[in-house]
């Protein structure tokens, strides 16, 4: 007997589209297969579209932000808002401040998320502090106790890294299998550029864009990917928001480096124009690198077409329009607004409404940079990313037509706005299964505080170094071969 059978729907996977019933027993899917009779519960899912839980590996949850502002959701509320999205797994991160111990971090993190996570969840860390005990001790111990990735940032006072310290974390993720995030964006050149625009009265949301041109974030995805290559380490460059990052990430690849990428939806559907609004209203749609010019948005769907980008993310990091300490900041200058933008909910709404439902890319490529790919880079596949016997069922039933304007109050965060409200979607998440529990439907929360399980994760092939240097020179072992 099975729990649960979820019966004729449409499936799709990264790689397949077919008609079958799902069976689920433990939480796992134990059979696919034609007519598989009924389970102690049922679901018709025919006429509905049934996509593997989505995975969204970059967020800001219960996190502070470089400028000491928590973020406005909690485990509880983000990840509610995720399943409603369609949604299974969040992997966000336990930051590291200066001074900080990443151990105690990661305890910390673990009892915040413990009680209130809704859905399955993993961490990234965030390095900002690589000294000496950092890198010895605690970082490899966190890696291979099932941490086996991390974000650094080249920006940001109370986080960015210089290349000596960058080519050290990447020296430590080589040795022990770890896989780099980077935030790639040059702290001196926008930080210089800011001060000028500030100096000269420019204060408003839209000098927030100014101040980041693509030339910044092109130099330092370059420079990333350089000094991975003098190490030999692979990378994923997070958030890329544009034209010229993903010509340097595309130059990368085509050298045969192991070089990844990440895209958002705010550099799909919001614009520079979106920050140059009436009074601070801009604010909303303040995040690092900052949405370019519409011209721009091809070049992202592009990239995610062609491959060039593997996975998309939210990037989710809510801060509230009202309060004081969030948007609010506006009023003063750019440089003190919190950066980032809430998109957990509507992250596969809005990629499958207008990637698939207008044909930029296919079923099985907004399956592959949604759930398969960020399940195979960051070592949660077998169990998550995919519609498979032994895999969690977790699972998103769609309906493929239901036409949703996307106004706030329906979300499920505890923002007071969202970045896209107004635009007309088709296709929505109509149910989603977490290990075979239903966690939302129609539109509404149905799951529950604390059941969302914690995923240790495993190295990844994907994350293996290639096995050469460019200089013939070993660092790690001091060996050379000219
Ligand atoms: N930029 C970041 O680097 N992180 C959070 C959000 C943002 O805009
Ligand atoms: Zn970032
Ligand atoms: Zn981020």
């Amino acid at each position: 007997m099975y729990d649960l059978v979820v019966k004729g729907g449409r499936i799709a996977t990264a790689a397949d589209l077919y008609e079958a019933d799902i069976a689920v027993r433990g939480g796992r899917i134990v059979a696919i297969g034609e007519d598989l009779g009924r389970g102690e519960r049922t679901i018709d899912a025919r006429g509905r579209l049934i996509t593997p839980g989505g995975i969204d590996a970059h967020a800001h949850i219960e996190q502070i932000s470089s400028t000491g502002v928590w973020t406005a959701d909690d485990w509880f509320t983000a990840t509610r808002s995720a399943a409603c999205g369609g949604t299974t797994v969040v992997v966000p991160f336990a930051a590291q401040h200066k001074g900080d111990s990443l151990t105690a971090v990661v305890a910390d993190y673990h009892a915040r998320a413990t009680p209130k996570a809704c859905i399955d969840y993993a961490f990234h860390l965030i390095v900002s502090d690589p000294r000496p005990e950092i890198l010895a001790d605690e970082l490899p111990q966190l890696i291979r106790a099932g941490y086996p990735s991390f974000k650094i940032y080249l920006t940001y006072d109370a986080l960015k890294l210089n290349d000596r310290e960058v080519l050290d974390v990447y020296a430590v993720a080589r040795r022990e299998g770890a896989f780099v995030m980077v935030h790639a964006e040059n702290h001196d050149a926008i930080a210089w550029l800011a001060q000028k625009l500030l100096a000269a009265g420019h204060k408003a949301p839209k000098f927030h864009g100014v101040s980041r041109p693509q030339a910044v974030e092109r130099e330092a995805t370059h420079r990333a990917i350089t000094l991975a290559e003098l190490v030999d380490q692979p990378i994923l460059i997070v958030h890329v928001s544009g034209a010229e990052a993903f010509e340097q990430i595309r130059w990368a690849q085509q050298r045969g480096l192991k070089i990844y990428a990440e895209t958002c939806p705010q550099y799909l559907f919001l614009s520079a124009e979106d920050l140059d609004q009436p009074g601070i209203e801009g604010a909303k749609c303040m995040c690092s690198p900052p949405p370019r010019e519409k011209a721009n948005q091809p070049a992202v769907w592009r990239a995610i077409a062609a491959g060039v980008a593997q996975i998309v993310s939210s990037d989710h990091a809510p801060y509230r329009f009202g309060d004081a300490d969030g948007k609010q900041k506006a009023l003063q200058d750019f440089k003190k607004v919190p950066n980032g933008v809430p998109g957990l909910e509507l992250r596969l709404p809005l990629l499958f409404s207008e990637g698939v439902g207008k044909g930029r890319i296919d079923i099985h490529q907004f399956v592959a940079v949604t759930s398969t790919n960020p399940a195979r880079l960051y070592g949660l596949s077998p169990k998550k990313g995919s519609i498979a016997v032994g895999a969690d069922a977790d699972l998103v039933l769609w309906d493929p037509n239901k036409q949703v304007t996307v106004r706030h109050e329906m979300l499920h965060d505890a923002m007071d706005y969202t970045p896209y409200e107004g635009m007309e979607l088709t296709g929505w998440p109509v149910e989603t299964l977490c290990r075979g529990v239903t966690v939302a439907k129609d539109m509404e929360f149905v799951g529950e505080a604390g059941f969302g399980q914690f995923h240790k994760r495993g190295l990844t092939d994907l994350a293996r170094p290639a096995g050469r240097f460019p200089t013939g020179f070993n660092p790690q072992d001091g060996s050379y071969r000219g």
